[in-house]
Parts: C-alpha cells; structure tokens; sequence
C-alpha cells in the first residue's frame, strides 16, 4: 500500500509524544511511516525526505519537534505538500518555545500547527485523516466511525466519578 503519511520527528527522544499520532492513523487504517528527520543534525536529509516526498505517493507530512522546531517549517520550505506540525513539550520552556517555532511562520509558507505534546500529536493524525478523507471514501468512513465512538463514550459515561 502507498504511504500517505509521512510522520517525522526531530529526534528519537520525540517518539513518545508522536507514537500517538502514528496510533491513530494506525487505527483509522492509513497507510503511514515515521522516520526520525532532524533540521539541524541532518539537514540534508531533511532536504531530500521532503523534496522527494511527493513523488512517493505521500501526500501529507506530520512534523513532531521541540525547542527550536524549525522541522516543520524548513520541511514545509521544500514540499508543496500540507505540512502538520506538532510542538513536542520541552523539558525547559514546557513546550511554549517548539509552540511558538512553529506557529509563527512568515507569510508564504505555512504549517498547520497543533497543540503541544499528546493531544497535538493525536488531531495531527485526526487532521491530515480529515484531508484525505476527502479523496478516500474507506478513509471518510473510518473517521467519521472513530468520532461516532468517541461520542458515545462520552454519553454512555456521564458521571465523571467513573471511569
Ligand atoms: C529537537 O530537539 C527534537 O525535535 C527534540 O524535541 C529536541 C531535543 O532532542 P534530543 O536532544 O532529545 O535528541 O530537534
């Protein structure tokens, strides 16, 4: 199957916030990779991942990094393709400097930007499902199911002393 998703990361030490990204596309059935693709310690193959993501069939990028995470921005300076990026909580600044690496892109490139650390890793995976949804009928439906369930856990479960 065709890898649609690409998820990289900066370093190994981002997997455990990005695994929950790759474990909803996993869910959702999306045909995905994750690799890690450093800016700064690998720039070159930076570089080549995104200039040649396109052509491999991948049609959005999921780039996890903290601190100074310039990955989604370099990577989104080499691919026409939609760029996620999710801000991995840093041990000193709790996440607000990969935040805000990320979200304040000069005008002409943007990156969609999640939120910091689980959740932004998880709508990461939600959101590029949204956009493939919209050409993948199996994908739509996969979505639309995973929200349909989270609904009714949530009402099946309204006393929030249980678990
Ligand atoms: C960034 O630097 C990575 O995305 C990671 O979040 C951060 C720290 O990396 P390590 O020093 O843990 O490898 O490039």
């Amino acid at each position: 199957m065709t890898i649609k998703v690409g998820v990289i990361m900066g370093s190994k030490s981002d997997w455990s916030t990005m695994e929950h990204c790759t474990q909803i596309l996993e869910k959702l059935g999306i045909a995905h990779e994750a690799r890690v693709v450093s800016a700064h310690r690998t720039p070159d193959l930076l570089f080549e991942y995104a200039e040649q993501a396109a052509e491999r069939g991948i049609e959005v990028i999921i780039a996890g990094a903290g601190g100074a995470a310039h990955l989604p921005g370099m990577c989104a300076a080499k691919t026409h393709l939609p760029v996620l990026g999710v801000p991995v909580q840093s041990s000193m600044l709790s996440g607000v400097d990969s935040l805000l690496s990320i979200v304040q892109m000069p005008a002409g490139i943007p990156t969609g930007t999640l939120a910091i650390g689980r959740a932004g890793a998880v709508n990461a995976a939600l959101l590029a499902a949204s956009i493939l949804a919209n050409k993948y009928p199996d994908i739509r439906t996969a979505l639309i199911e995973y929200r349909k369930q989270q609904t009714e856990t949530v009402l099946a479960n309204p006393d929030p002393r249980t678990t």
